[in-house]
């Protein structure tokens, strides 16, 4: 299947399928109707409602296999993960995370004839998320809940998760990814892009500084997130952060990517492919008391050093892989316009120069707090 314009629109034979899908797991509801639901770039999601008037519903999500080749290997991390997550909160404190439902089989997932494969998560209600950040409060609890999630973790033995995308974070694979591209040029895009080619060049060294500086002096393999965006947390009506999902790329890592990747997304008021992206010193004041909050007493003198630098490093990454799939014809991640990826790296582009204008204001911002 390629992914490419996702379309809103449903028919009748889509719902059937959907709905004999559906029913290959061991729900509790009967099935009533299904929606198109969410603004993930990988899977195609879709919201299950039930006859049962009292019952949340499901989202039922087709699975990415171009992107996660394992369907089994992904499933056992997240059920791995949501088990400790329940059987270990502390103090009292519930770790709310989307918990997949077992299909018929027993197994985590089902395949289709068509050899797709399907997976059934719990609804959680009423499950509000932002592509863009409203305010201070959100970002201050987006950070409060992703810092939870990795202190909860900080007891599971990270080495014994599969790593299902080898190399996810790394910008050595991803830089190499984005020169090969380039040398391919598939979709004859790339007399297009000097600029961006040019400052994905100049900007390579620096980035370099985190996993180089993990070599002389390691910084800890933790369980992270690894896709701390912050549309991948469901908040109450009150905007208090009670859930965080899409758990598919749960791996080892390291914390400062979770960090960076979530002030990348939410100390910038604008959207992910908007030109107008922009660093926001208040939203990365919140979100880094958010974070320190909860995992301040974890943190290593190396963690805390490179903070500030590594939004910076997330958005430099994000960006040479949007540019990479722009020149590969758009084929990684769902594209609702021509040229979105594109705009998608030049707003990450931007967002980082712009946290390097001010980098001096947000090491002082994480050493006061
Ligand atoms: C993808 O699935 P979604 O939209 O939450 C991507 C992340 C990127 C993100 C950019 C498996 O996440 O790495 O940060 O898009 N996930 C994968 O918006 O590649
Ligand atoms: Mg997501």
């Amino acid at each position: 299947m390629v992914l490419s314009l996702w379309r809103m629109t449903v028919t009748t034979e889509e719902i059937h399928k959907i709905n004999h899908i559906y029913n290959q797991f061991r729900t509790e509801g009967r099935f009533r109707n299904a929606k198109r639901f969410g603004s993930g770039h990988i899977h195609q999601t879709w919201l299950i409602d039930t006859k049962e008037e009292q019952h949340p519903g499901y989202i039922l999500q087709e699975f990415n296999k171009q992107v996660f080749p394992q369907t089994d290997k992904v499933m056992e991390n997240i059920l791995r993960v949501t088990q400790h997550l329940r059987q270990h909160s502390e103090h009292g404190k519930i770790y709310n995370v989307a918990e997949p439902v077992a299909a018929n089989s027993g197994e985590y997932y089902y395949t289709d004839d068509q050899n797709n494969d399907w997976r059934l998560f719990h609804r959680i209600t009423p499950g509000i998320s932002f592509d863009t950040v409203p305010d201070e409060t959100v970002a201050y609890e987006a950070a409060k809940i992703y810092g939870s999630f990795i202190a909860g973790l900080s007891n599971f033995p990270a080495e014994t998760l599969h790593e299902v995308i080898p190399g996810f974070h790394s910008v050595e694979l991803r830089y190499r990814q984005l020169m090969d591209v380039i040398e391919a040029d598939a979709a004859g895009r790339v007399s297009d892009v000097d600029e961006e080619i040019r400052f994905a060049k100049e900007q390579v060294g620096a980035m370099r500084k985190i996993p180089e500086l993990s070599e002389s002096s390691p910084l800890p393999v933790r369980v992270t997130h690894n896709d701390t965006k912050l549309n991948n947390i469901l908040f109450d009506e009150k905007n208090r952060a009670a859930a965080v999902v899409d758990l598919d790329t749960v791996m080892p890592g390291y914390l400062l990517y979770d960090f960076g990747d979530l002030v990348r997304s939410a100390a910038n008021r604008a959207g992910e492919d908007d030109k107008h992206a922009a660093f926001s010193l208040p939203l990365f004041h919140a979100i880094a008391k958010g974070f320190l909050e909860e995992t301040a007493v974890l943190l290593t003198d190396e963690e805390r050093s490179l903070l500030a630098l590594s939004p910076q490093y997330m958005a430099y990454l994000m960006g040479i892989r949007f540019l990479a799939d722009y020149l590969n014809g758009d084929t990684y991640y769902t594209t609702h316009y021509h040229g979105q990826n594109l705009n998608r790296c030049r707003a990450q582009f931007g967002l980082m120069k712009s946290m390097g204008d001010v980098f001096d204001e947000c090491e002082a911002v994480i050493k006061g707090i």
